[in-house]
């Protein structure tokens, strides 16, 4: 009987540590039905808004413009404050029509305790404002400033938000941030764009380490509907249908439309060629956002609803998408680490069947 009894042990304590692995062994990939509940969202739309606030108080952030760089300052004595973030900053120039050369700068903001050899998803957004409201309703109007409150500003304080929770929240940090210059200013003068592309051909652009990326543009506007964007949903359809799907789970679907929609050209195409998974979360600009690329883009165009919506809807997106890569680890890493609980329970194990043994032998 005792004889059975220590062998019982013996292989009990054998297979201990394997209990300690199934948890992660056990996650399936279906992972959004069982996820969701679980997650809890801390996006805070009324830390969005006054975001936005921040940024058009400044006025229009026309590349090169006094407003566009007190807007970068805003941003870095923020970050400053929180004492966790680090910003690089990438310099660079274009002539515009009229000859005279304009100084650009995206933004990369990453979470200052980053692994550098781990790989990370991107946050992107634009803060340029465009130059010329051409959409106006009242052609004396074309050649005034758009404020950009929600093209512009809305992608930009939702981007910041998320990396917030993200970080102080949930505590990942395998993320980046990146605020682009000059997207906005296509075809009166220059290309869409400019400030993306210039990102993905250059030395900071690291393929190899980017798993995916988010890009909100027009994300704040009052009743917005946010279809699948055409190239995002060619090129990036598990990511897209994640999304979608998650807020329907979360009761967002009014905002989030659950069909294709045309291609926009938008800074995820860059990251697309270069064969990054990239989804773009835009408003219907052509049917919906009545203010696109007008003097009335401002502030009384913002939804703290549709703010939220977005927030929490990528918020938990994120988690799970994160949790489902976890679930990928290749089992080497995972055959070794051992926790510490189970060695507390290993180790007095055995030395209880040690002095039985002894104890019976002597
Ligand atoms: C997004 C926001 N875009 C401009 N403002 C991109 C775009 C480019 C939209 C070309 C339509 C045409
Ligand atoms: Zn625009």
């Amino acid at each position: 009987m005792i004889k059975r009894y220590r062998l019982f042990l013996l292989i009990f304590i054998f297979f201990l540590p394997i209990l300690s692995f199934t948890p992660r062994l056990g996650l399936g990939h279906d992972l959004s039905t069982n996820l969701t509940s679980s997650f809890n969202p801390y996006f805070n739309e009324t830390k969005a808004y006054e975001l936005i606030e921040d940024q058009v108080q400044f006025g229009p952030r026309i590349p090169g413009s006094e407003a566009i760089e007190n807007t970068r300052r805003m941003i870095e004595n923020k970050a400053v404050i929180d004492g966790v973030w680090e910003i690089e900053y990438q310099n660079f120039s274009k002539e515009w029509i009229e000859g005279e050369n304009v100084s650009l700068v995206n933004m990369i903001i990453s979470p200052t305790i980053q692994n550098p050899n781990q790989s990370y998803f991107l946050l992107l957004a634009h803060y340029d404002s465009r130059k010329w409201a051409d959409q106006d309703p009242n052609p004396a109007l074309w050649r005034n400033p758009v404020m950009g409150a929600n093209d512009g500003a809305s992608g930009v304080a939702v981007a910041l938000e998320l990396g917030r929770v993200l970080l102080l929240k949930h505590q990942i940090s395998n993320f980046k941030i990146i605020l682009f210059d000059a997207e906005d200013q296509g075809s009166i003068g220059w290309n869409w764009l400019v400030g993306s592309r210039y990102f993905v051909n250059s030395n900071l652009f690291q393929k190899d380490k980017i798993t995916y990326a988010i890009l909100f543009d027009m994300v704040g506007g009052n009743n917005a509907l946010f279809k699948r964007e055409g190239y995002s949903d060619q090129y990036a359809r598990p990511l897209v249908s994640e999304i979608w799907n998650l807020a329907d789970k979360m009761n967002y679907s009014q905002f989030f439309i659950n069909k294709s929609w045309s291609k926009i050209t938008d800074d995820h195409l860059p990251f697309l060629e270069k064969g990054v998974p990239a989804v773009d979360i835009i408003d219907d600009f052509i049917n919906n956002y009545k203010a696109w690329h007008t003097t009335s883009d401002t502030l009384s165009q913002i939804s703290k609803e549709t703010l939220k919506a977005v927030g929490q809807t990528i918020e938990i997106t994120l988690l799970t998408v994160q949790q489902n890569t976890d679930s990928y680890l290749p089992l080497p890493s995972f055959t070794f680490q051992t926790s510490i609980s189970t060695w507390i329970v290993i180790l007095p194990l055995t030395a209880v069947v040690f002095i039985k043994l002894y104890h019976k032998n002597s």
